[in-house]
């Protein structure tokens, strides 16, 4: 197995089927991921069952709350990009671009938030579809000091579809959910390192202040949320199983590529083990 760092974040990984992987070569792997935000193990051939048990190697697999895109025989997977054109022939934007808003981390209208996601490639169209990641550690460190702190020891609230409500992939009973707290300076339970953990297409508001007050302290807080030094950018080959750190990562689809292409991938979240 061989590891190669791709930047300041992103590591790559080819040599290994995670198939078949004693604990220390995942070891390595779940090293390489906390050091890295975001690790991609290449050229893998997965069924469902191999895809969650990999999966479930860094945490328990919690169902994405979008019922209409499940897997119809598993719903703890997700598929990405399939039924994308409507039965009229248009084109379902919040399917083809899903991810593609602006900069995120996935699971934040969670009491929980995700630890992780996972994507397995299973269809990659010839130009376009990357996903652009960008490093939350890096974001707080470039935070100038009075940012860092009006932010220390602040919460904000959270939201699927966030300010603007872009909720469309929700059923209906699903978007009446409750915001969130969480705190927006936090330390990364497994690295000790400091992150700003901020999602501007899911924060509502900053709690303690006023709504004026609130709203602009956030589109402060939006100059400062990718740092370029500090991103990814994946472009995709099929067979990819890429792992994001949602505690300490923003991300992104482009978006960008040929409709009628397909880009087709299983998706899961992961949450951290329940402690016993
Ligand atoms: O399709 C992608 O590139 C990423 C989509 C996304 O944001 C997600 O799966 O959480
Ligand atoms: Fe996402």
């Amino acid at each position: 197995m061989e590891i190669r760092r791709l930047g300041l974040i992103g590591a790559e990984i080819v040599g290994v089927d995670v198939k078949n992987m004693d604990d220390a070569a995942f070891g390595e792997i779940y090293k390489a991921w906390l050091a890295h935000n975001v690790v991609c193990v290449r050229d893998q051939a997965l069924g469902l069952d191999d895809f969650l048990a990999y999966s479930r190697r860094f945490g328990s697999i919690s169902p994405h709350p979008s019922k209409s895109t499940r897997h119809p025989e598993c719903p703890e997977i997700t598929v990405l990009g399939i039924n994308k054109f409507r039965a009229d022939g248009t084109l379902d934007r919040d399917i083809y671009a899903r991810g593609g808003e602006g900069f995120h981390t996935d699971g934040s209208y969670d009491e929980v938030p995700f630890k992780a996601t996972q994507l397995y490639a299973l269809a990659i169209p010839s130009t376009g579809g990357d996903t652009h990641f960008s490093s939350a550690y890096a974001a707080y460190d470039e935070l100038p000091q009075h940012l860092k702190q009006r932010l220390d020891g602040k919460y904000g609230t959270f939201k699927y579809g966030g300010r603007k409500q872009r909720n469309r992939l929700l059923d209906e009973e699903d978007r009446k959910a409750k915001p969130v707290r969480h705190a927006l300076i936090r330390t990364h339970p497994e690295t000790g390192r400091t992150l700003l953990y901020y999602d501007q297409g899911k924060i509502l508001s900053i709690e303690g202040l006023d709504d004026a007050e609130s709203d602009a302290l956030i589109e402060e807080m939006n100059a400062y949320m990718t740092q370029p030094p500090c991103q990814y950018r994946h472009k995709w080959r099929k067979g990819d199983v890429v792992i994001w750190d949602n505690r300490c990562s923003y991300h992104k689809a482009a978006g960008d590529y040929p409709p009628e292409e397909d880009r087709i991938h299983w998706r899961v979240s992961i949450k951290e083990n329940a402690l016993s």
